[in-house]
């Protein structure tokens, strides 16, 4: 072999590595949704107990008995978390009367920030099913666990800080069980007749 055609083997080697590396990553994140059974359930999902944008306390047994919605995210979000809100509200929008019988629950990765306060104010601006929970850091560290959510603060120039955060809404079923991820990326009403499903 050439000391070239070594380096290409070298280089290909790497890149078939790496090609594993990003599927064992890529099943990480889709694997519980694709597989089946008592493994996934376990995997995403757990018990909670946060304020609701109106300071009260509300537990994961509080949406027991309804299909359940579930987004990480924070206030200042530029984009994804307002877009992620907008197309929930357009799906509640779309369940009708039915949106009383679904759970929607925006928990905040922000806590300095996300107030109680601060989320009813950001709330008001989508459907008013939506509920936004906050708590203090080790809670929600806890159900960020729960749900293999990352987020980071990462510093912007003068002292201001943005989030980075994991942005799947995650369907879970009337027992609170982890169903699958919960795809936007279609009409509100093709996403509305799949949470019915679930009723
Ligand atoms: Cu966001």
């Amino acid at each position: 072999m050439t000391q070239q055609q070594s380096r290409l083997v070298t280089v290909l080697g790497a890149f078939a590595a790496g090609l594993v590396l990003c599927f064992g990553a890529i099943y990480l994140i889709i694997g519980p949704g694709i597989s089946s059974g008592a493994l996934r359930t376990a995997q995403i999902g757990g018990p909670f107990r946060l304020t609701d944008q109106n300071g009260k306390t509300v537990t994961d047994q509080d949406f027991k008995g309804k299909p359940l919605l579930v987004f990480f995210g924070f206030t200042h979000c530029p984009d994804v978390c307002p877009t992620t809100l907008f197309d929930i509200s357009e799906v509640m929008k779309s369940l009708g009367p039915d949106a009383g019988r679904v759970g929607a629950v925006f928990i905040t990765v922000d806590p300095g920030r996300d107030t109680a306060a601060s989320l009813k104010e950001y709330l008001s601006s989508f459907d008013p099913h939506v509920e936004g929970l906050t708590g203090d850091d080790a809670a929600l560290a806890a159900v960020a666990k729960e749900y293999r959510v990352y987020y980071k603060k990462v510093p912007l120039d003068g002292g201001d800080y943005t989030m980075d955060h994991t942005a799947i809404v995650y369907l879970m079923d009337k027992e609170g069980r982890f169903v699958s991820p919960f795809s936007l990326k279609r009409t509100a009403e093709v996403a509305a007749a799949d949470l019915r499903k679930h009723l």
